[in-house]
């Protein structure tokens, strides 16, 4: 059988900084849904990276005194893997645009441009802005400074630079974006780019002469110039699954089902990229589908940006919250649970410790861990440690059945289909029309009693406690991309091999009383502990 392939990238980092929770929340985003895809027995390629040949790097090396540049570079970009490590992000590969093969990548893909008759030498007359790694336009300019980095000095730059015919591409992009809607996600960042392209989409430069230059991969036939870092930075999404070095890897991987990004990041990736590739893909084979047409990416997701306690991230404030500390404390699960649900996906959104432990206590350890405490700990003492007997028996003893699960996972994978995990969280714990969620599976243990029950009728007490214990068992595996290690815990805890289980794959574990009476119920253990 041949399996569906899924292809998920993060944007590649600048090093100039350590990564901070924003980071972390697009990798996040990106690894939750790596992981569903997983599940889903899909052949998963996740990459994540670094963006290492921007002026920026240079100048943050230089602020800590430090002049090799190769030495920095290797230093910081190690200090990302390890962030993503700790984090157990489940990436297949950690691209670094130094490396030999992207310099092989960019290459080709220049030259494939140039034979398109897409590249013109030209002269640069405006100001660039390092923060951004661009040339600005004069509505990006207030009090000659830029919008976004006021802090940094404008450069003046009048320079022979080679230019990329964009503005051939305006209708062609125009077109992708009005046929097909799920190109850029959410709708409103659609309308942005749309307007964005239609009235400011111009030819790009895309080099910088070399003596202006510490970083840059130089011009193919010129040393001269150096190649600008976002047409360089682009590219790494083919490096990635082999493009210049692998065909066969390429063709099977190449084009990515949906690049994660960040609200700053989208004209680069839903105009330049597109545009970049519609050029390419006209000399380049392997960028082309079989009608000859640019192989696209299929999707583009920009989230929204999120504040610190209502304040702008920023390292002058001192608020840029390395994620690694926070998951000693919380752990790593809470931490990724209250990043997707709390903030809509594609929306602002902020980050406060204070919401993390309302959630963490409120939603976590009252609301999950204890219906899967009371469960375990009910059936143990009175079914003999054990899964109580499944018989059948009157419908109001039955938390959930198949219908019931039938209805959850249906909007659960509605929502991530549409790359909303905090509505798909907030319908596994709120239920569908105030169903079958976990709010209302606590709800029933206070309606009927089991604790009560079971001197009348124990076999309806053993129903009650069946379809509870069960009803945790599914709503782990579709919690499980959000919450990776928790979930294998409540597995185990219900009796069950967590890593057996696991390789079973979504449509057995997902099936309704899989889980097997008279299997014995280890002692419970508290899965969120009280905070301190
Ligand atoms: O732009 N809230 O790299 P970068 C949410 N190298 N997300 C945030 C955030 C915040 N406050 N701050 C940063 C670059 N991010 C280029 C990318 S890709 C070919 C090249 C996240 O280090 C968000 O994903 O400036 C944003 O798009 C990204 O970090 C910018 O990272």
């Amino acid at each position: 059988m041949n399996m569906k392939n899924y292809y998920v990238t993060t944007p590649i980092y600048y090093v100039n900084d350590v990564p901070h929770i924003g980071h972390a929340y697009t990798t996040i985003v990106a690894d939750a849904l790596a992981r569903y895809h997983s599940l889903r027995n899909e052949d998963v390629f996740f990459s994540v990276g670094v963006d290492e040949n921007s002026q920026k790097n240079v100048q943050a090396m230089t602020k800590v005194g430090e002049t090799d540049l190769g030495a920095y570079l290797d230093r910081m970009s190690k200090v990302w893997k390890k962030t993503w490590d700790d984090l157990s992000i489940t990436y297949d590969r950690f691209i670094r645009t130094t490396s030999p093969e992207h310099h092989v990548a960019v290459e080709r893909f220049w030259n494939a441009v140039k034979k398109s008759g897409d590249i013109y030498e030209g002269t640069y007359e405006g100001l660039y802005c390092v923060g951004c790694e661009s040339f600005k336009t004069e509505s990006e300019i207030v009090d000659g400074k830029c919008t976004l980095h006021p802090n940094a000095d404008l450069q003046e730059i009048k320079e022979k630079n080679y230019f990329f015919r964009a503005s051939a591409y305006r209708d062609e992009l125009l077109k992708l974006i009005d046929e097909q809607p799920n190109f850029v996600q959410p709708e409103s960042r659609r309308n942005e780019v749309r307007n964005y392209i239609k009235d400011h989409f111009e030819d790009f430069s895309i080099s910088r002469e070399a003596k202006n230059l510490e970083a840059g991969i130089p011009v193919p036939g010129d040393p001269e110039q150096r190649i600008y870092v976002w047409f360089d930075a682009l590219i790494n999404y083919l490096t990635v699954v082999g493009y210049g070095t692998d065909d066969e890897e390429f063709t099977k991987r190449w084009p990515a089902d949906i690049h994660i990004v960040g609200k700053d990041i989208i004209k680069f990736h839903c105009a330049l990229w597109p545009a970049m590739l519609m050029s390419a893909a006209k000399n380049d084979e392997l960028l082309q589908n079989e009608k000859g047409e640019a192989l696209l990416p299929k999707s583009i997701f920009a989230h929204g940006f999120f504040t610190i306690e209502g304040q702008k991230i920023s390292k002058s404030l001192g608020n840029a919250i390395d994620p690694t500390i926070l998951t000693p404390k919380y752990g790593l699960d809470a931490l990724r649970y209250f990043l997707l649900r709390e903030i809509a996906f594609g929306e602002d959104g902020d980050f406060s410790i204070e919401r993390l432990e309302e959630r963490y206590k409120h939603d976590l350890a009252n609301t999950l861990g204890n219906l899967l405490n009371r469960a375990i700990a009910m059936s143990r003492k009175y079914f003999n440690g054990k899964v109580p007997p499944s018989i059948s028996h009157e419908a109001k003893y039955t938390f959930s059945d198949e219908k019931g699960l039938e209805t959850l996972r249906k909007a659960v994978e509605q929502h991530v289909a549409e790359n909303r995990f905090d509505l798909a969280l907030d319908t596994l714990w709120n239920g569908v029309d105030k169903q079958f969620g976990l709010i209302q599976a606590n709800k029933f243990i206070e309606d009927t009693q089991p604790f009560r029950l079971i001197k009348e009728d124990p076999d309806a007490t053993g129903v009650i406690l069946y379809s509870l214990l069960e009803y945790c068992r599914v709503f782990a595996w579709l919690l499980h991309p959000v919450m990776p290690n928790i979930t294998l815990r409540i597995v185990g805890q219900l009796g069950q091999d967590p890593d057996t289980e696991e390789a079973k794959g979504v449509e057995d574990l997902l099936t309704w009383g899989s889980l097997k009476p008279g299997t014995e119920l280890p002692e419970p253990e508290i899965l969120f502990e009280r905070l301190p």
